[in-house]
């Protein structure tokens, strides 16, 4: 374990996110804390061991980024685990057959995924609503509602729901409420501050933000609920190597730096889609225009670095991602570099057309996530690739 003077809670963000938990390791004083390959750990005697037994169960590297994105979420007890997708499973795990999901209706298409395709089958129960109306949200509350699962803002449509109203309504009535946080970050939302019960991350996005792991973390206040993730995080097996967990922590140091650095870049790519023919509408929740404007500005501390524009039609986006020369064409986000998605064929293809067009998902919509090169370069990539559409 890292030294424990070197647990700097007390710090602003950017101080934790280098030093929280993260070293010096207290055998040699290695600085940068170091992987522990190992899948298992010897014992002492028959029921005696030096506080790691098998790597599934626990990893002193894995528990230095669980305690380093606890400190970041301002939670207690974090957990990592090989995938977003495996985190959102093993939440899944803490309900049981007939218990009832209250979540968002425009998610990854990854969770909606397994919310509809694979947890129905288990006997849970899920009502997807736009919770950004929150009457919406006590209009499908039920005695068997046990989970309200929230993505906020939305994946790709960037809506806000408010977290701090859900979390009144899931407090009075006993019911789990998650966050999905993947695309803000701790650096720009943090979830349990405004009361809610799980904060989740794809780490893959910018925890990590190099585009080269799969991960996830789930961060939790109660130390019940903590027991319960914990248990499930080995009962399941969901977790990831040490070496991704290492590489996780080499990137969170930087993770305030990127995250602002995306913002700036985000921020002037929607001024600059806002003023183009082309475009017909931009989504970005860093515009005075967007329908969550004041929300965001409430319950955030900076926009973040994705955004979406509608184009038209299908054939207009599919000419504006051949035209790019800087952003690449490719699933994921978050990381230093500029991505294009195409939402409708590639990260929410699953998710069946009437349900997406009712939240605006159309045939023409890309979705930017903005990496961190020089501006004036991504807006000249843009710029050429709308003229020549
Ligand atoms: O890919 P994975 O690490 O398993 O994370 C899943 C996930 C969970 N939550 C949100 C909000 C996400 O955006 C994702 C993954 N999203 C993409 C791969 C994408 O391109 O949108």
């Amino acid at each position: 374990m890292s030294d424990k003077s070197h647990n700097q809670n007390g710090f602003k963000f950017a101080t934790k996110a280098i030093h929280a938990a993260q070293g010096p390791e207290e055998i040699t004083g290695a600085v940068t804390y170091p992987i522990f390959q190992t899948s298992t750990f010897a014992y002492l005697e028959p029921g005696k061991h030096k506080g790691y037994d098998y790597s599934r169960t626990a990893n002193p590297t894995r528990k230095v980024l669980e305690e380093n994105l606890a400190a970041l979420e301002n939670g207690k007890f974090g957990f990592a685990f090989a995938s977003g997708m495996a985190a959102i499973t093993t939440l899944m795990l803490l309900l049981k057959k007939g218990d009832h999901v209250i979540s968002t209706h425009n998610l990854y298409g990854g969770t909606y995924r397994l919310f509809e395709n694979v947890m129905k089958k288990f006997g849970l129960d899920f009502t997807f609503v736009d919770t950004s109306e929150i009457g919406n949200v006590t209009g499908a509350l039920r005695d068997s509602t046990k989970m309200i699962f929230v993505e906020t803002p939305t994946n790709p449509m960037l809506n806000l729901t408010d977290i701090k109203a859900i979390s009144e309504i899931s407090k009075k009535q006993n019911i789990m409420h998650v966050v999905d946080n993947t695309f803000m970050s701790p650096y720009f939302q943090r979830p349990l501050e405004l009361g809610a019960d799980i904060t989740l991350h794809s780490t893959t996005k910018y925890l990590n933000g190099h585009a080269d792991v799969i991960g996830g973390a789930a961060v939790v206040n109660d130390e019940n609920l903590a027991e319960r993730i914990g248990f499930l995080q080995n009962a399941a097996g969901g977790v990831p190597s040490p070496f991704d967990c290492w590489l996780i922590l080499r990137s969170v140091k930087t993770l305030a730096v990127r995250m602002r650095q995306h913002e700036e870049n985000a921020l002037a790519i929607a001024n600059f889609l806002e003023n183009r023919k082309e475009v017909e509408k931009v989504y970005y929740p860093g515009l005075p225009a967007h329908p969550h404007y004041e929300l965001a500005k409430k319950q955030m501390s900076g926009f973040g670095g994705m955004l979406s524009a509608e184009l038209g039609a299908f054939e207009k986006a599919k000419k504006f991602a051949a035209n790019l020369r800087v952003f690449i064409l490719a699933e994921s986000l978050g990381g230093v570099e500029s991505l294009l998605c195409h939402p409708v064929s590639m990260t929410h293809a699953v998710v069946p057309k009437d349900e997406r067009l009712e939240f605006g998902m159309t045939d023409g919509l890309v979705r930017f996530s903005v990496g961190i090169e020089d501006i004036d370069d991504l807006l000249e990539d843009i710029g050429q690739a709308l003229d020549n559409m």
